[in-house]
């Protein structure tokens, strides 16, 4: 009779049963040891009012609950045609030509990715952003992109989430389909910290291009184009827009610089043109850029290539939009900017004051300021519910002219060292971070390099370890796996190579690959996998885009579906009740389908039971529910 009623149902005749199918038809399933969705989300949610969210536990909690955020209305009935609109109808490099043509300075904005990854641990729930795209779409057709994929948010969304990364860019494709979405890919590192082999590469960015993404910023760690080219030519493959993108490093304008000068700038973008990047990226990580450097940069680069130009920096030093400015007027095309809310220090500079700068000049960017003000009024009423998640910076910071640690990961290596006993020592660890990146020959630090000079920095300040005692020959050491990994050339071959002493140290004598990794990756058996998957779920269903996380991140994959099975579509939750659960009489709802609503009530909390239980009382659509979960405090 299962199968009879599956066959029968109207979603499986339109051939559309995904997982995501059986998510939203559980009366098809309802086997004993299922749940029904409700149940499952009052299990959460009864858990977390007991126990606590492992992420929230020993962080700062908001004083007083902020009030559900509300969406701005939007300003037109259907969203205006953009620059998606363009892309469908005449294609990528139609959109690049017109970003070449055309006089507007361009923004690309980028509060749903690296802005919240920068100031928020990359913790912002889907649902705070679904809820406003459709006001993006319609107060904002004059953006070039919305960046709000890739990066660390996709495992961000399953580790510590409880949310399917693809899901949430279905759904904001959805509510923005005027609007480009914009990704960030580490090219062969893909969204992890590893080189994966080819075929994994190619099989993520055609899922990632399918499921809803427009323009793939790909970048590699050591800015090596050789480790570029599968991940650029699968979305050139793709139809969609390829942002070949090199990252920015150092101080061209030093005249001791060596290494990292116009001539290599402009050197990498000749190989990305000619590698077939539609957009060129520039892409500076740390916000290091200084507007004189920016000048002299821009202007060589765009004598070099006939591409359109897309600058990203951070405002970590306070002075990015001085670097706008100059990247501007020597003739950038687009620049990455955050809603004002979330812009500014680690995060990008300051959306509404980018857009102001250039009112009345020939860049004009056509923004609405009323549109921003309204948006970014959202952002900030969604900012306080995450308050555990803030780094406490206080102010802008030159020392990253020290340091040149990327803004993503600033917040994480804070955490980290404090993690480690280090906190009253962080000056000394971003000194350290500086003689690590000396060490390994004054190499690009982005994901994943920047992390492994995060961990020799680490090493170094707890071990109390100079530059001079690490590549002392004759000073035995044991290094961070992760070093270990890197001088072995897993990661790639930084400009100029691995420096020889501290390969040989490290590796004791082991000779290290200067080929490219994704050479020496068997490719992976797809057949294979999913077999193996399939053992590991039992008999849940999944699809490719599930493969193609399980791909990336096996472990954080299966432990997601295990949650998933037990605590059901918990993304619908507001974002207060995730992280603090419920207050007896307080009610909430969560749209678990497009129309299908459970209203949710916290009736009271009992005593603990002698087996270590606690019984929770709700209200669900009425009806009196009662959970028992274990008191784990
Ligand atoms: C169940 O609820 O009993 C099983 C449904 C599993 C749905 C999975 S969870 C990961 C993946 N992403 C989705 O959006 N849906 C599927
Ligand atoms: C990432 O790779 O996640 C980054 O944001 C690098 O800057
Ligand atoms: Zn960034």
């Amino acid at each position: 009779a299962f199968v009879e009623n599956l066959l029968k149902h109207p979603t499986f005749l339109a051939d559309q049963a995904t997982t995501k199918f059986i998510d939203t038809t559980p009366e098809l399933f309802n086997f004993e040891t299922r749940r029904d969705r409700g149940t499952k989300v009052l299990t959460y949610l009864a858990d977390i009012t007991v126990n606590g969210h492992p992420e929230t536990a020993g962080r700062a909690r908001p004083a007083a609950q902020p009030r559900p955020p509300v969406a701005p209305a939007t300003r037109v009935d259907t969203p205006p045609p953009g620059t998606r609109t363009l892309l469908q109808e005449k294609g990528a490099k139609a959109v690049a030509d017109w970003m070449k043509d055309q006089s507007k300075l361009l923004i690309t904005d980028t509060t749903m990715r690296d802005a919240h990854q920068s100031l928020l641990a990359t913790r912002m729930r889907s649902i705070d952003m679904i809820r406003v795209a459709p006001a993006y779409a319609a107060n904002l057709p004059e953006l070039f992109s919305v960046e709000c994929w890739g990066g660390a948010t996709f495992d961000v969304a399953y580790r510590f989430l409880q949310e399917c990364p693809w899901q949430r860019l279905r759904d904001l494709r959805k509510a923005m389909p005027n609007l480009l979405t914009q990704m960030l890919l580490r090219a062969s590192n893909g969204v992890g910290y590893t080189n994966y082999p080819d075929n994994v590469v190619q099989s993520f960015v055609a899922q990632a291009a399918e499921t809803g993404v427009d323009v793939f910023r790909v970048f590699d760690s050591l800015n090596w184009v050789e480790n570029m080219r599968v991940a650029m030519d699968a979305v050139i493959e793709s139809g969609k827009i390829c942002e070949g993108t090199i990252c920015y490093t150092s101080d061209l304008l030093d005249p001791g610089q060596q290494k990292y000068t116009v001539d290599y700038y402009v050197k990498m973008a000749k190989e990305l043109e000619a590698a077939g990047a539609q957009v060129l990226g520039v892409k500076d990580m740390a916000g290091v850029l200084k507007a004189p450097a920016a000048k002299v940069l821009f202007s060589a680069l765009k004598d070099a290539v006939d591409l359109p130009i897309h600058f990203h920096t951070h405002d970590t030093s306070g002075a990015a939009i001085a670097t706008i400015i100059a990247a501007a007027d020597a003739g950038v095309d687009c620049v990455d900017a955050a809603m004002d809310a979330l812009s500014g220090n680690t995060s990008q500079p300051t959306l509404g004051s980018v857009v102001e700068a250039f009112r009345h000049t020939d860049r004009d960017t056509g923004i609405s300021m009323g549109a921003v003000r309204e948006i970014s009024d959202y952002w900030e009423q969604v900012r306080a519910h995450y308050g555990a998640f803030e780094t406490g910076q206080q102010a802008p910071s030159s020392e990253v002219y020290l340091h040149e640690m990327p803004g993503g990961q600033f917040t994480n290596l804070k955490a980290q060292a404090r993690s480690l006993g280090l906190e009253e020592r962080w000056p000394d660890v971003a000194r350290a971070y500086a003689d690590a990146n000396q060490i390994f020959g004054d190499i690009v630090k982005v994901t994943p390099s920047s992390k492994v000079v995060g961990d020799m920095a680490l090493m170094m300040v707890s071990q109390g370890l100079s530059r001079k005692d690490v590549e002392d020959p004759k000073r035995e050491m044991s290094f961070p796996d992760s070093v270990i990994d890197m001088l072995k050339g897993n990661l790639g071959q930084p400009e100029g190579g691995w420096p020889e002493g501290i390969t040989l140290k490290a590796l004791k004598g082991e000779k290290p690959s200067t080929e490219r990794p994704g050479k020496h990756l068997k490719p992976v058996d797809f057949d294979e996998v999913r077999a193996e998957l399939s053992a590991k779920l039992d008999d849940v269903e999944f699809d490719n885009e599930d493969l193609n996380g399980y791909l990336m991140y096996p472990k954080v994959f299966t432990d997601y579906m295990e949650r998933h099975l037990t605590y059901g579509p918990v993304r619908t939750l507001p974002t207060w009740n995730f992280f603090y659960g419920m207050e007896p009489g307080e009610e909430i709802t969560a749209e678990i389908d497009p129309g299908k609503t459970l209203e949710i009530r916290l009736i009271a909390v009992g005593e603990t039971q002698d087996d270590g239980e606690v019984r929770v009382f709700f209200e669900l659509n009425g009806q009196p529910r009662t959970i028992r979960v274990p008191n784990r405090k």
